[in-house]
């Protein structure tokens, strides 16, 4: 696909500070002998944390950013000083962003809310100085204790947008067409497969002021699982979704068999989507006088609710949005936060094979120059 702004999915190296190193300076000075130990502490090396941002609908900023590196903590110093904190790092992401090692493919956490803020890696804590070592039998201990090292890792965001309905249907069923009369959302419409490249969200409203958000994806094909049409790359953003919405246009040969070839796709990319509420819309009815509708109506899915739509001439679309609604809220409805992030498997993945350049650390400038101490030259 060409440049797209719609970037769900970014691979970035990112580094914690590592500790600082605690002192083993001894107390120097005129007329105080044997001053004994006042290496303080190191510091604490800077955490990356993940945020959500309202502010953000995609990842595109972060699509060139390839290296979050938080800075280490200082060492510690004489009397009894402490070194500085290494700086936080925030990466600001969109609400639904889940974040996986990118090369394990295990899934570490998901940001879904705005401002809410999840530690990704940890600083390494800053090391003890030597006053800390005093004891009865040693009241010079000469060692400090070396700062945690950081932590590293590459991590892959992937964005699962955040929908209350996914459109799911084979290309040119009308899903946009839908999406553009329920809401303000203008995606682009026309009488070719695959017009739709990427996600759109719309906000549906509906009576009494009351509204919820539906994603149309581009268009799914049998195969999509084994890689044809754009695949599945974009099933990801149903996932989320409570309800999915099955469009099926009126003029196609075999309804039914249309819908279980769409349903077979979904359940080989995630078995668990099986468990979401389902609605089948069979889309473009002004096409169909009324007997073809009943002729139709006998051989439709059994599994799930089904209704006539026309998004030109408005048919059924009142009463769409009321089933949507009544499903949306039904009590028993599971949160769509609930959902189980399965491990990504990397071997699937696109290998970038890219060169890293990961930084080098930082050197501590003032890390012990008072290591070598000279205690028993003051006497
Ligand atoms: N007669 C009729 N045509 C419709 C209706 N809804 C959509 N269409 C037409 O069907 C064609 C495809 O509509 P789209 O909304 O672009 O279909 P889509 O499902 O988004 O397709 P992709 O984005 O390619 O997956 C367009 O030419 C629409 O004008 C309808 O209710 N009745
Ligand atoms: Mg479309």
């Amino acid at each position: 696909m060409a440049e797209s702004n719609f970037v769900d999915y970014v691979k970035i190296y990112c580094r914690s500070g590592k500790g600082g190193a605690g002192s083993a300076h001894f107390r120097r000075e005129k007329y105080i002998p044997r001053g004994g130990p006042d290496g303080g502490d190191g510091g604490r090396g800077g955490h990356v944390y993940l945020r959500g941002n309202l502010n953000y609908w995609t990842l595109l900023h972060l699509k060139f950013e390839r290296h979050v590196v938080a800075t280490s903590g200082r060492s510690g110093g004489a009397k009894r000083s402490t070194g500085r904190d290494g700086e936080d790092r925030i990466i600001e992401v969109p609400c639904g962003t889940v974040a996986f090692d990118a090369d394990t493919g295990e899934y570490l956490c998901d940001v879904t809310e705005d401002g809410q803020q999840v530690m990704l890696l940890k600083g390494g804590r800053g090391g003890a100085g030597n006053t800390h070592f005093k004891t009865a039998t040693n009241q010079a201990p000469r060692y400090a204790q070396p700062g945690e090292p950081a932590q590293e890792r590459k991590v892959v965001l992937q964005l699962k947008l955040l929908a209350d309905v996914g459109l799911v249907g084979f290309p040119n069923a009308g899903k946009s067409t839908l999406l553009s009369v329920v809401s303000a959302a203008k995606p682009k419409i026309a009488d070719y497969p695959f017009t739709t490249l990427e996600p759109n969200l719309g906000i549906v409203s509906w009576r009494d002021n009351r509204s919820f958000v539906m994603a149309d994806i581009p268009g799914i094909i049998e195969g999509a699982s084994d890689g044809r049409g754009l695949g599945l790359r974009f099933l990801r953003h149903i996932e989320r979704n409570a309800l999915l919405l099955f469009m099926v246009p009126a003029d196609a040969d075999d309804i039914r068999k249309e819908y279980e070839i769409l349903l077979g796709e979904l359940e080989r990319y995630n078995p668990e989507l099986m468990g979401k509420s389902r609605i089948l819309a069979i889309t473009k009815s002004d096409l169909l006088d009324e007997e073809l509708t009943e002729a139709l109506s006998a051989d439709l899915p059994d599994d799930l609710p089904c209704r006539f739509i026309s998004s030109v001439t408005g048919q059924g679309i009142t009463e769409l949005k009321d089933l949507l609604w009544q499903e949306l809220n039904r009590e028993t409805f599971h949160d769509a936060d609930a959902i189980v992030h399965r491990d990504m498997d990397m071997s699937l993945m696109a290998d970038d094979d890219e060169a890293w350049d990961i930084p080098p650390e930082e050197e501590d400038a003032d890390a012990d120059a008072d290591l070598e101490f000279d205690w028993d030259d003051e006497e």
